[in-house]
């Protein structure tokens, strides 16, 4: 492999940044050498009503596994995010919205969302929701979803975002799950100019969830929506009855805030379930040194409030810093591939965060788009949700940041709550491709398939050796799961899920999941999820999914079928299954290409060969490996001879 360029720190970066590289290792070495001294240190950095004074209580040990972090504290996150910059940021912007029609924004600030959030918190309490409730939100990318989220937070209510590209079914699960009893959405959403419906598809996800109380409805559109009498109520009106005035909740450090369904490599998603005083700390501190956000800036994440990204980064680490969050209703290539920059430009935007596969899919339109806009303001680039390929980060960083704005990789997942491996813009110097080096408290450790730890230049499976205050605490309800699920295979480590390699520099470089999850445009998905969603259908008899390399996906969806005696494939029916994926789990989930499979190759004892099929699927057969254990070799050349990724 040729050796990486690398990008030095730039001199205004090292003097104007929180940390250089010398304050990066000193803070990063008392982080790892005393993490009970360092977090008692930084967990200050948010607002306690009763100061902590434990910091860490953690046991990795599979018979009593347990994650604490500023257990005897109280807080309550809204006020941390609302109220304690009343003082002296009233006035300042807290969120920018921009919708989906260009001439369509707003801006909301900390008093406004105080107001906001009190109002919204006082509709769920009129509702008769309580601490500890679940509440089910599924909401386009509108204020009122940040008031929502905030507003369960402030009464201690523990809130449930499903994205709102999900299908009835998706949604019907997640409710069911967790048992809650209340939904908050809207008439329908907007995107890229087409309405998505989303009371509509409420209402036939509650045809399964009989225990749902009551339905807080928003309107967007104003479009024709059922309302069903004695559940359903519209948000205007219900707001125009409550007062503005709702004293935040005192919530223990360890009170859930929210959970977060999330797919695994078996089964169901799992409710990966985040609790409030580590949570705030970490994602708070990440966002102060890993976007290096000071008063004045503009930041804009990309994400959805449905994922991670947009729970950490769009509204909480923000916002608890005072930032001016920008929130973005639609896609970035509507009404035109230029609408990312003419928002830059349109709202002075010094941060920008986004996902490899939004750059790759406008890198596809050329510079054109990007070079007619100013972007003077950009300042720092982020990338998150999946490795960022090389000529995609020179790209990002040459034409869209023209070679003056450091690129954050930053690499974490929904069970972290925060970045984990990243660059610190004034610390790190930058190889494209790599996600660069540990977070504060972060100590990341490969270890080989028997679990033995690898040293120095190596590759291997990711796994964390210790905890940091972000982690997810459970898996909602089932806290068997979670200790199976990242502490099993590797004992006395929480296991990622994640390939990586590290290089002489001790740079991590993520090479992808190592298990049965996908990672298709930045959203995490199991094949088993879309395998059982494909046997579901009648007509077929088995399915094998598997991922290959996609241009702008980075990873698409490659379904083997077989169909069920006496059915015959056709083209229609391969539509068919496409169209039934979308409706039993949504748009994400549709599979690429289909491949009709008289049979599958498995082993004697009956069990799939991936290995293989995830050969073809790469259009790569020059090294099956052994097949002499499968109960019918022939099958494979069947399968080779009509592969569906002939590229
Ligand atoms: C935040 C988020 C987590 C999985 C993770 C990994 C991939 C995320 C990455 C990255 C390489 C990065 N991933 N960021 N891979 N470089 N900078 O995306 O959470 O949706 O839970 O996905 O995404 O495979 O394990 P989530």
């Amino acid at each position: 492999m040729s050796e990486p360029q690398i990008f030095p720190v730039p001199q205004d970066w090292a003097r104007r940044a929180y940390a250089d590289e010398n304050a990066y290792r000193k803070m990063y070495e008392a982080s790892i050498d005393n993490p009970e001294g360092f977090w008692r240190e930084h967990g200050q950095r948010i607002d306690w009503i009763k100061p902590y004074t434990k910091v860490k209580n953690v046991s990795y040990d599979k018979g009593d596994l347990h994650i604490r972090w500023f257990e005897d504290g109280t807080l309550n996150a809204s006020a941390n995010c609302i109220d304690r910059h009343l003082a002296h940021r009233a006035d300042k912007v807290a969120i920018i919205w921009e919708g989906d029609e260009p001439t369509d924004d707003k801006k909301i600030t900390y008093r406004e969302l105080h107001e906001e959030v009190c109002k919204f918190a006082n509709v769920l309490k009129a509702q008769g929701i309580k601490k500890g409730d679940r509440v089910t939100i599924y909401m386009p990318m509108i204020p009122e979803a940040a008031y929502a989220m905030l507003a369960c937070a402030r009464i201690g209510a523990v809130h449930s975002v499903v994205f709102g590209g999900f299908s009835p079914d998706s949604l019907a699960g997640r409710i069911e799950d967790c048992a809650s009893n209340c939904v908050i959405t809207a008439d329908e959403g907007v995107r890229g100019g087409r309405k998505i419906p989303l009371k509509a598809n409420t209402d036939k996800a509650l045809e399964k969830c009989p225990d749902v109380k009551s339905v807080i409805v928003v309107k967007r559109t104003g479009g024709d929506v059922a309302m069903k009498d004695g559940r359903d109520v519209w948000y205007e009106e219900a707001k125009a009855k409550v007062g503005a005035d709702c004293p935040p909740e005192e919530m223990n450090a360890e009170d859930p805030l929210f959970i977060l369904y999330t797919s695994g490599s078996t089964g169901k998603p799992k409710g990966v379930m985040h609790t409030t005083g580590g949570y705030m700390v970490y994602t708070s501190m990440t966002h102060h040194y890993v976007f290096d956000y000071h008063d004045d800036d503009v930041y804009w994440c990309t994400a959805d409030v449905g994922w991670v990204t947009g729970h950490s980064y769009i509204l909480y680490g923000p916002l608890a810093n005072g930032a001016t969050t920008l929130m973005f209703e639609g896609v970035p290539t509507y009404p035109s591939p230029s609408r990312s920059w003419e928002v830059c430009d349109k709202h002075g935007v010094n941060i920008f965060y986004t996902a490899p596969t939004a750059l790759r899919a406008l890198m596809r339109e050329g510079e054109g788009p990007v070079k007619k806009t100013s972007r003077k303001s950009l300042r720092l680039l982020g990338s998150v949700g999946e490795p960022i390929n090389p000529e995609a980060w020179l790209w990002y960083y040459n034409v869209v940041g023209e070679g003056r704005c450091p690129i954050v990789d930053t690499w974490w997942q929904t069970e972290t709550g925060g970045i984990l491996i990243s660059p610190l813009p004034g610390a790190t110097a930058l190889k494209p491709g790599s996600a660069t080096l540990p977070f504060f408290g972060i100590k990341p450790v490969l270890v080989d398939n028997e679990g033995k730890e690898l040293e120095g230049a190596t590759q291997g499976n990711l796994c964390i050796a210790d905890s940091w205050p972000g982690q997810m605490r459970t898996v909602y309800g089932d806290h068997q799961r979670f200790i199976d699920t990242y502490f099993s295979q590797f004992p006395g480590k929480y296991f990622t899920g994640d390939g990586c390699r590290r290089d002489e520099d001790g740079y991590y470089w993520i090479t992808g999941r190592v298990d049965d999850v996908l990672n298709v445009s930045g959203h995490r998905m199991g094949t088993a999820e879309v395998e059982s969603a494909l046997v579901a259908h009648a007509k077929v008899a088995e399915a094998a999914v598997v991922g290959y390399p996609h241009d702008i996906k980075g990873q698409g969806i490659y379904a083997y079928v077989t169909l069920n005696v006496g059915e015959e494939p056709s083209e229609e029916l391969r539509k068919e299954l496409v169209q039934w994926v979308r409706s039993e789990i949504g748009p994400i989930a549709s599979p690429d290409l289909i491949q009709w499979a008289p049979g599958l190759p498995k082993t004697r004892s009956g069990k799939i060969m991936r290995r293989i099929l995830r050969k073809i699927a790469e259009n790569d057969f020059s090294n099956l490996g052994d097949t002499s254990t499968l109960a019918d070799p022939g099958v494979v050349n069947d399968l080779i001879d009509n592969r569906q990724n002939k590229s």
